[in-house]
């Protein structure tokens, strides 16, 4: 059964122990699961087996909602003062600051990140926390005039409630900072939650359980289950004790989630999905700048980001030029093992979906692009694949149409800035957007036009804590980050005389 796994590493980049205890966390502690299931976690830089972690089945979705309602109604939601809630979410942003190096190891090691880029996610994490504790005690209503009847003494107000339990099922691409995009916020507004991590990247969740457990947060208020999407994800989606669940993830599993909520309790759903983001760089664009950009957006975590680049779009005049450009610097990034500091890319997350982004180069070729570099899985151990760049593409060939997330560029050609808008709108896509140009009037007009939940100018997407994130179209809708994530259920109340 589950224990405590202990890994020791030995790295340029770390040397010491990671440990994480690989149960259950329901009402303030580790337990097994009812079933005594186990899920097999790998080291996507190796293949190899890391350690197996317990599995929650609907039994124990059943016992922890039970843990999250009892914790909310009589130590948690209206129970504890906003200052002591932020008071918490401070402590735990000191204890992930203190775990620091582990917590960087331990995503470098299970969702093969390289390690700059798993520090880069533990330091936001940290920002996260640390931003939705000083939201704790500010997120109030308004005060009314009311005038029917017309009394001078009649007034409303509206308050901000918690919702009472909040589901968090999340992906694996940045397994610890996309959940404290949804934990920090709900558990500000007074929240209790149940996490559910992606299968293939469990770890991180559970050592947060451990460290908010430490913070002081009462049993309950923070319960963690591992296990499959189809499992634990879907018994979360249908469990009528469960008042919203904030999703990140595919377009498909968002539909389900919101088809399932709707037909059980109509619990709320906020819904992060997939992206095919543009990328538009004009002539009068600093090339320099705009290839460093792109090479980032698209192969940053080997593309295996909502917000990635996939489609970038190139005005004629400088087409041939940053095509030679940006395919030479796709060809000199290195490769390699998480806790080389040399290294930009490390694998992707898993064989399954490694095997997925070749079937796309594969179906890319077969329909008809020209491969201009890469196409192929690196010969090493791990699941690493070239950097891959299509050019002459249809609009209706796979590659172009759904979302890869793998190192896979496709580049097409623009003529004006109409042309442009209207090459990147033809998508079912709306997360995120670039565009590169010298001209302040055209970014704008440009950025406002596109539908895309967010548009970024002269460099590609980095999200930041204090804005919010989100997508529109098939994208999804509500959004984490930012004032925006803090959902606010208003309740009102009419008072004055009785006449
Ligand atoms: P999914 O396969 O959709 O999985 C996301 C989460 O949902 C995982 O925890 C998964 O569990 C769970 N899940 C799967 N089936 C479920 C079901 N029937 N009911 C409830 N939960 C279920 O996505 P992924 O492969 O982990 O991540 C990649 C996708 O996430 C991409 O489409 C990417 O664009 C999107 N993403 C979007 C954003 C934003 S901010 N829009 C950010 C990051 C990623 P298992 O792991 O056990 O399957």
């Amino acid at each position: 059964m589950p224990g405590t796994f202990v890994h020791e590493l030995d790295t340029p980049l770390y040397k010491g122990k990671i440990s994480v205890n690989t149960g259950l966390f329901i009402n303030g502690q580790f337990v097994d699961p009812i079933d005594k299931e186990t899920i097999e976690v790998h080291n996507p830089t190796t293949g190899k087996l890391l350690t197996k972690v317990a599995v929650a089945s609907a039994k124990d979705v059943d016992v922890a909602v039970k843990a999250a309602r009892h914790a909310y109604k009589t130590v948690w939601g209206q129970k504890v003062p906003a200052y002591e809630r932020g008071r918490l979410l401070n402590k735990l942003a000191d204890l992930i600051e203190k775990h620091f190096d582990e917590l960087t190891a331990l995503e470098a090691l299970d969702a093969g990140k390289p390690h700059s880029g798993a520090k880069w996610d533990i330091d936001a994490t940290i920002h996260n926390f640390r931003y939705y504790a000083g939201w704790t005690d500010k997120n109030s209503g308004k005060t009314m005039e009311a005038s029917i009847p017309i009394d001078e003494t009649k007034f409303a107000y509206t308050r901000h409630e918690p919702i009472g339990v909040c589901g968090l099922i999340v992906p694996w691409n940045f397994p610890l900072l996309i959940t404290s995009w949804k934990f920090a916020p709900a558990l500000a507004c007074g929240n209790s939650i149940i996490l559910k991590p992606s299968e293939v990247t469990p770890l991180s969740a559970l050592k947060l359980a451990e460290l908010a457990h430490e913070a002081g947060f009462p049993p309950g208020v923070v319960n963690v289950l591992p296990g499959l999407g189809s499992v634990t994800g879907q018994a979360m989606s249908e469990h009528s004790g469960i008042g919203k669940i904030s999703f990140t993830g595919s377009t498909l599993v968002g539909r389900k989630i919101m088809e399932t909520a709707a037909k059980t309790n109509l619990k709320r759903v906020t819904l992060e999905l997939g992206g095919k983001s543009p990328t538009i760089i004009f002539n009068d664009a600093d090339l320099e700048q705009a290839v460093k950009w792109a090479i980032g957006g698209i192969f940053m975590h080997n593309g295996q980001v909502c917000a990635a680049g996939s489609r970038i779009f190139v005005q004629e005049g400088i087409y041939e030029e940053f095509l030679k450009h940006f395919v030479g610097a796709s060809q000199s990034l290195t490769h390699g093992d998480n806790f080389d500091p040399s290294v930009f890319q490390g694998p992707l997350v898993s064989k399954g979906h490694m095997e997925r982004v070749l079937s796309y180069i594969e179906a890319g070729k077969k329909e008809g692009a020209t491969l201009l570099t890469g196409g192929a899985r690196l010969e090493k151990d791990g699941y690493y694949i070239q950097p891959t760049i299509f050019t002459d593409v249809k609009p209706d060939m796979k590659i172009v149409k759904e979302e890869i997330f793998g190192p896979v560029a496709v580049v097409v050609k623009f003529k004006d800035e109409d042309d442009a808008i209207e090459q990147a709108n033809n998508t079912v896509y709306g997360l995120s957007s670039n565009l590169f140009t010298s001209d302040i009037s055209r970014a704008l007009r440009v950025a406002h036009a596109i539908e895309a939940g967010s548009t970024y100018i002269n460099q590609t997407g980095v999200p930041d804590f204090q804005v919010s994130f989100g997508g529109i179209k098939e994208s999804g809708f509500g959004k984490d980050m930012g004032e925006h994530a803090l959902e606010k259920q208003s309740m009102s109340t009419l008072a004055g005389n009785y006449e």
